[in-house]
């Protein structure tokens, strides 16, 4: 492989700056492979596989393809199939090479993660494929055209065997074979459900696309087709199928406009009090959001306005806010442009402005239309987002309540409060732990220079359920809100936090798991940037303790219990190790708790993080929403972790 700069000049010859591209070697993406997919971590490996299927969703938005599989080999390989006209495989003159070739072995400046920040899409280039022939021990492609089979591999993006005819065939398509290189990644294991849940966001953003996932590892064998004619209004109906929708049908918007196209698909919900957005630019999750989500935003609040303002069911000076609009709300936003611009730090925004205004537009026009058409589902809406302003109001009244006290009582802490004596957030850590014998050897074990324990008790408010009125009078939350000391909901204020580690202390059974669901469903619901800035942690107290003599070990989970024990018996196997199951955080003594749980030097710490919204999204709605048999369901499927959840 050559490290040399490529410059490649257009067609007729013409020196035109503009069109001149700089191309890097191969070399450069082995060097530094987080700069072209984000890490060599789990999600690396799987950006992998998205590059390459992405190539085939192009030919697919092309018109060309409707079919594509994925799956993994027995060996650890991955291969992408489509059934698209194939990869160009003739010679280009100003080249020499095939257009295949140049796919796999030049790599185009500005990656997604690259300086660039875009992606150009629907193009020959398969930007992407090179990257990933880079980091792949080694790739066969095989192209299904002409009647024939060609074939060409590689081995570290070297070429390995030219462009061959291997046979005849009377399909046509692409097929992509590659095996990860171990000398990139950290670990080469494909997680089957990764891949299954990222096919299934593109097959419901690719309405009509047929996509197969398949797992061929020995002892997994398993196979998924996913099929949505409906597109991102199959998306909305699959993410309320727990939930109980205000309005039978989903609302379904789209426009062309230039060379873009917007889709938005919604449906509110009853008995939710959030709002569940997904945005996607490209068919890429765009998680931070931009110009189309707000967009969307703008133009929804003022729609919804002018509607209750023309009906008379607001009056005078009413006027529902964003927020109100949008409680309870599932929405899809999907656009496509020519030059996405992708901003921030993650490159997860949408920068491009005329996707606002274009947005904007669509909703104006024609979701007041739909409400013009369809009045009853209009009123409904309306009356949701009329309670919705009422119980903002209510709770914005508690808040300066608690306001008012609190100013009144000088910032009066709680009293179960173990406060630390380091005043620096950065430095501190609070405990929030489950019972107050727990509580009371937390007291006695922390290191109390930056170790504050706050101890709960008794049962939690189900939060999925409560209004935010409700949330700021309740007497087991109100110590963690004074005690973090930041606020709630929209006054939230990350700079206010008193500690930058918030640790949830509570056993490893069932009650335990309970327990820290409820806590991080109310930080999820009511304290969203303490999950998104990384600062909520989950203990984890050991499962085992083996005793061998006056030697004590403490083993966190089965994985690591044979090897402990075996470590523990000796060299001749033949010392009586004593092993029993940690009862709770209430049986240790203050001592144990330090060693096991809570000394920064030993402990582990398990960080709570927020990448997958819809998995949270889904269990705080199963476990803890209003509907009973989706509850029931996935309690007798989980039927090893089910206890009575009573909420
Ligand atoms: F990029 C890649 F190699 F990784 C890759 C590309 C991997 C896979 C699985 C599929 C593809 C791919 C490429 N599928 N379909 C295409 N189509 C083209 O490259 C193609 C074919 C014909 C024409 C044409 O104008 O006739 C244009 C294009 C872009």
């Amino acid at each position: 492989m050559t490290d040399e700069l490529l410059v490649s000049i257009t067609e007729d010859e013409e020196y035109d700056a503009s069109q001149i591209q700089v191309l890097e070697g191969l070399e450069a993406v082995r060097k530094r492979p987080g700069m072209y997919i984000g890490s060599t971590s789990s999600s690396g490996l799987h950006h992998l596989i998205y590059e390459i299927v992405d190539n085939s969703i192009d030919e697919a938005l092309a018109g060309a393809c409707d079919e594509i599989a994925v799956s993994i080999g027995k060996e650890g390989t991955v291969t992408v199939v489509d059934n698209g006209r194939g990869i160009p495989i003739d010679v280009q003159e100003q080249t020499g090479k095939s257009a295949l070739e140049v796919v796999f072995t030049v790599l185009h400046a500005g990656g997604k993660f690259g300086g660039g920040g875009y992606k150009v899409s629907g193009g020959l280039h398969g930007v992407g494929a090179s990257v990933v022939n880079a980091l792949s021990q080694w790739l066969t492609v095989r192209v299904y055209k002409n009647g024939q089979i060609y074939e060409m591999k590689f081995s570290r993006g070297d070429i390995i065997q030219e462009l061959t005819i291997v046979g005849e065939t009377d399909r046509s398509g692409t097929e992509v074979t590659f095996k990860p290189d171990s000398e990139i990644f950290d670990d080469c294991e494909f997680s089957y459900d990764v891949i299954k849940t990222r096919m299934r966001e593109q097959a419901f953003l690719n309405g009509g696309l047929r996509i197969t996932t398949s797992d061929e590892r020995e002892g997994r064998e398993v196979s998924d087709t996913m099929y949505y004619e409906g597109g991102i209004i199959e998306f909305v109906q699959y993410l309320n199928r727990n939930k109980t929708p205000l309005h039978d049908h989903v609302i379904y918007l789209a426009d062309e406009r230039n060379d873009s196209t917007a889709e938005v698909a919604l449906q509110y919900c009853g008995d939710v009090y959030n709002e569940f957005m997904l945005s996607f630019a490209n068919n890429i999750h765009t998680p931070d959001g931009g110009m189309h989500e707000t967009g969307f935003k703008a133009a929804l609040t003022r729609v919804l306005n002018d509607y209750g303002k023309k009906l008379n069911i607001l009056k005078g000076d009413d006027k529902l806010s964003g927020e109100d609009c949008r409680e309870g709300v599932t929405a899809i936003i999907s656009v496509r442009l020519m030059e996405a611009q992708f901003e921030g730090q993650t490159k997860s925004k949408l920068g491009n402005s005329e996707m606002r205004s274009f947005v904007d537009s669509l909703l104006t026009e024609k979701l007041s239309t739909f409400l013009e058409e369809n009045p009853s589902v209009a009123r409904a809406i309306l009356d949701k987002a009329v309670t919705a302003s009422r119980a903002r109001e209510a709770a914005r009244k508690a808040r300066e309540n608690i306001r008012r006290k609190t100013a009144l009582e000088g910032m009066s802490l709680p009293g179960k409060l173990a406060d630390c004596n380091e005043t620096n957030p950065e430095l501190t850590e609070i405990y929030i732990v489950e019972g107050d014998s727990a509580g009371g050897s937390a007291k006695g074990g922390r290191d109390s220079r930056f170790q504050a324990i706050l101890p709960l008790w008794g049962k939690m408010l189900n939060v999925e359920k409560a209004r935010a009125d409700k949330v700021y009078g309740n007497d087991k939350l109100t110590p963690v809100i004074t005690a973090l000391g930041a606020g709630i909901g929209e006054d939230f204020d990350e700079t206010k936090l008193r500690y930058h580690k918030v640790i949830i202390m509570a056993d490893a059974d069932v009650d335990g798991s309970h327990i820290r669901t409820l806590l991080l469903t109310f930080f999820f619901r009511f304290m969203r940037p303490l999950v998104e800035g990384g600062y909520v942690y989950a203990a984890q107290p050991p499962l085992f303790k083996l005793t061998r003599g006056k030697t004590v070990r403490y083993v966190l989970d089965d994985t690591e219990l044979e090897e402990a024990m075996a470590e523990m018996r000796g060299e001749d196997g033949k010392g009586k190790v004593d092993l029993s199951r940690n009862k709770g955080l209430g049986e240790m003594d203050a001592h144990e708790l330090w060693d096991t749980t809570m000394n920064p030097e030993t402990r582990v710490l398990k960080q709570i993080k927020m990448t997958d919204a819809i998995a949270a999204d889904e269990v705080f709605t199963v476990l803890m929403g209003e509907k009973v048999e989706p509850r029931k369901e996935y309690i007798e499927k989980n039927a090893k972790y089910a206890v009575d959840l009573d909420i």
